[in-house]
């Protein structure tokens, strides 16, 4: 990598705009099957965020709370992994295994993402593969611990983060997408991949 921040591992620019555009076109196929939708809170509070995923686990979140599901809310399986990103995954982290879930995070103007730790998974010793593509965004990282100091960096389309050892439970989130600053995505905004290993 060519950066580490907080033992984040941060790859500026490792898509070309030919793949770019190569894992829009991928990711929009998923979105034709799979339409992103905004998860509510187990408090009735509905997320900036349009979330959609790929794989044997989906991410949703609803009055029931969050958890992970074999099937999109509207009962169809989630469709499979595009190729291209599961070569993207083996080719940063260097792991046999391949993972069983990429969420699809869909931000039009003004999404943002609070500051989190991602703790559904079963075994933490997996990394996490996190994809820009569009508008560029404002990531927060922190500690282990919540209310510590933070560090921020602005993501460009094509730049990967993987998260690994000590950094898989770092809080981190997105305070802020700059709109208009991408034409990649159609409408406008930011798509994240965040691939996990989920059992
Ligand atoms: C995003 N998504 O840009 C981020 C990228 C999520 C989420 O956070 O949960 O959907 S994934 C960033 C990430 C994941 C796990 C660990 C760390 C970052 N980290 O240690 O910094 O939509
Ligand atoms: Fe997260």
């Amino acid at each position: 990598p060519a950066l580490v921040v907080r033992g984040v591992e941060v790859f500026p620019g490792l898509l070309d705009p030919a793949a770019q555009a190569a894992l829009v076109a991928e990711i929009a196929a998923v979105m034709a099957l799979a339409p992103p939708v905004q998860p509510e809170t187990r408090f009735g509070r509905k997320m900036s965020v349009r979330m959609t995923s790929a794989g044997k686990y989906g991410w949703v979140s609803d009055r029931r709370g969050y958890r992970y599901e074999t099937r999109h809310p509207s009962g169809v399986a989630w469709p499979p992994i595009p190729a291209p990103v599961l070569s993207l995954w083996h080719r940063v982290t260097g792991v046999d295994r391949a993972p069983d879930c990429c969420l699809v995070n869909l931000y039009r103007e003004g999404a943002r993402m609070g500051l989190h730790q991602d703790r559904d998974e079963a075994d933490f010793g997996w990394p996490i593969v996190s994809v820009s593509l569009g508008d560029e965004a404002r990531f927060r990282i922190g500690g282990l611990e919540r209310g510590g100091p933070t560090d921020s960096l602005w993501l460009k389309s094509g730049d990967v983060l993987v998260m690994g050892g000590a950094a898989r439970l770092v809080h981190h989130g997105i305070d802020r997408v700059r709109g208009g600053s991408s034409t990649l995505i159609e409408g406008g905004g930011r798509i994240n991949l965040t691939l996990r290993v989920v059992d």
